[in-house]
This record gives C-alpha cells, sequence and structure tokens, in this order.
C-alpha cells in the first residue's frame, strides 16, 4: 500500500507518494532426484510424509522424478524448505536409500 510520507521533515507543507518497500519473500522449490536404487514405494510414501500429498500426488511426482530425473515436491519460505530437505535427507539415510533432495530458489 502506498503511503503518504512528509519530506518537509518540520510543518507538513510537502507531502509525496512513496512506495511501501515491502517484497514477498524469496520462495524456494523442493525437489528430489532420480537415481537407480530407492524403492518407488519408498519414494511415493516419503513424498506422501513430507510434502502433505495425497497417495495419487505423491506417485504422479515420483513418476515424473522417476522419467525425467528431476520433480518438484513443493514451495516454500526458505527456513521451511531447508527443513524439508533435511527431514527428506535424514528419512532416506535411516533407511539406506540414496534419495537426494534440494532446494533452488523460484525466478
Ligand atoms: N528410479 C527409481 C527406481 O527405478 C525410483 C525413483 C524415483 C528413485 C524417484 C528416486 O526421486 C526418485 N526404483
Amino acid at each position: 500500500m502506498a503511503h503518504k510520507f512528509d519530506s518537509d521533515s518540520g510543518n507538513g507543507t510537502i507531502l509525496e507518494e512513496k512506495k511501501a518497500k515491502v517484497k514477498p519473500p524469496p520462495m524456494y522449490k523442493v525437489m528430489l532426484l532420480n537415481d537407480d536404487y530407492t524403492p518407488m514405494e519408498f519414494v511415493v510414501s516419503t513424498i506422501q510424509k513430507f510434502f502433505s500429498k495425497s497417495r495419487e500426488q505423491a506417485t504422479q511426482i515420483m513418476l515424473k522424478v522417476h522419467r525425467e530425473g528431476m520433480g518438484v515436491c513443493g514451495i516454500y519460505p526458505k527456513d521451511v524448505a531447508g527443513t524439508k530437505v533435511d527431514l527428506v535427507t535424514q528419512h532416506a539415510q535411516a533407511h539406506q536409500h540414496p534419495l537426494q533432495c534440494t532446494m533452488d530458489e523460484t525466478e
């Protein structure tokens, strides 16, 4: 919203429009990468668990990653995206799968 600011810094006679400098926060895509070893079922359940997707949505994302090498699971502010990457990476390692999760700022 545009606010009026007194640029006369004293008697308030000169008022001019100034743009409020509020930008939305940068957003980050959280992506999974394909590999040859992680079971499809593990990828689907991981997407459901950490990205709040239905089984159908999670299956579509998994198949995109499987066929195209990469797929977006969700778009979040930086801190949330970073936490998702860490949790998914820990989950994959705990189950000894090489599944990789990364993040990238949106354009
Ligand atoms: N390519 C894996 C397989 O054939 C499945 C897979 C899908 C692995 C998505 C990782 O992010 C991934 N078992």
